[in-house]
């Protein structure tokens, strides 16, 4: 994809202009543009920018809502060409994914339920603001194979460890794989809450669960 086209999507992102950021999706799909590269090229980079200026106090709350839906809008005309691609690969088991409790960010969380998704898993997302009881609920019920928990903020990563703490509880462990990511979230925090893996991005995510369904 060229360049521009890729500036542009991103720029769509940082000024919250989600007209333009859905027909830059649009024009991608057109062009037969890999919606993988348009996310993580365009709008993906628009998004950091939106979270440097935010720390730097140049753009303030109601900015940052309005890039991150410019950032949905485009994500909703890209994600079912990726799903798409999930309906020929074989059944791969079950994961719940959400966003811990008192976090209400969601795109990240969601890009990597739409990889797996598309890479041949039934994906049960739970949204955002998700109480460690209701993963360990839906697991229970689903028989899932792996939950997913995601946590943007510094003050909600401890909810991943509350995660492990009532899968443990509810005798779930034994047989749910956990993963964890968001942008604070590192290897190291994994390992020290017991989670059986970390991944820094959604591609790598995929990769993550197959090699741990393997085992
Ligand atoms: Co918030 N926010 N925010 N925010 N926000 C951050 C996270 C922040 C880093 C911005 C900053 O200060 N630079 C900062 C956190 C600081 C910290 O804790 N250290 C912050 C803050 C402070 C806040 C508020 C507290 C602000 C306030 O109210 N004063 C508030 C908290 C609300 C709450 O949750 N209770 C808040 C609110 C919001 C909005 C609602 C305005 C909005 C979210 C809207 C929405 O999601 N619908 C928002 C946004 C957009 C951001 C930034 C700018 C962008 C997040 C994003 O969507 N990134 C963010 C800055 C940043 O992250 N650089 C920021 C794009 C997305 C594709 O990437 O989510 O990282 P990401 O996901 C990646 C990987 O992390 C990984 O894969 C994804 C795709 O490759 N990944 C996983 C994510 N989850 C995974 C799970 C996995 C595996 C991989 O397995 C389960």
């Amino acid at each position: 994809m060229n360049q521009e086209t890729l500036q542009a999507m991103r720029q769509s992102v940082v000024d919250g202009a989600a007209d333009g950021a859905v027909e830059l999706a649009q024009q991608a799909l057109r062009e037969g543009i890999a919606p993988l590269e348009a996310i993580n090229q365009g709008y993906v980079p628009g998004m950091h920018q939106v979270g440097e200026q935010f720390a730097q106090r140049k753009m303030f709350l109601p900015d940052m809502l309005a890039s991150a839906q410019a950032m949905k809008a485009a994500m909703a005309v890209l994600e079912p060409e990726l799903k798409k691609r999930g309906e020929e690969c074989p059944f791969l088991g079950t994961v719940v994914l959400g966003t811990v409790k008192g976090d209400i960010h969601e795109i990240g969380k969601a890009l990597v339920g739409t990889l797996l998704q598309a890479n041949g898993f039934r994906v049960v997302d739970l949204g955002v603001d998700v109480p460690a009881e209701k993963f360990a609920a839906k697991a229970r019920e689903l028989n899932a194979s792996v939950v997913g928990c995601s946590a943007l903020l510094t003050t909600t990563m401890k909810y991943q460890k509350s995660v492990i703490e009532v899968l443990e509880r509810e005798g779930l462990r034994p047989r749910v794989k956990v993963i964890v990511g968001g942008a604070p979230v590192t290897r190291q925090w994994c390992e020290e809450i017991g989670a059986d893996g970390y991944s820094k991005d959604a591609v790598s995510a995929v990769a993550l669960v197959k090699t741990l369904l393997e085992k």
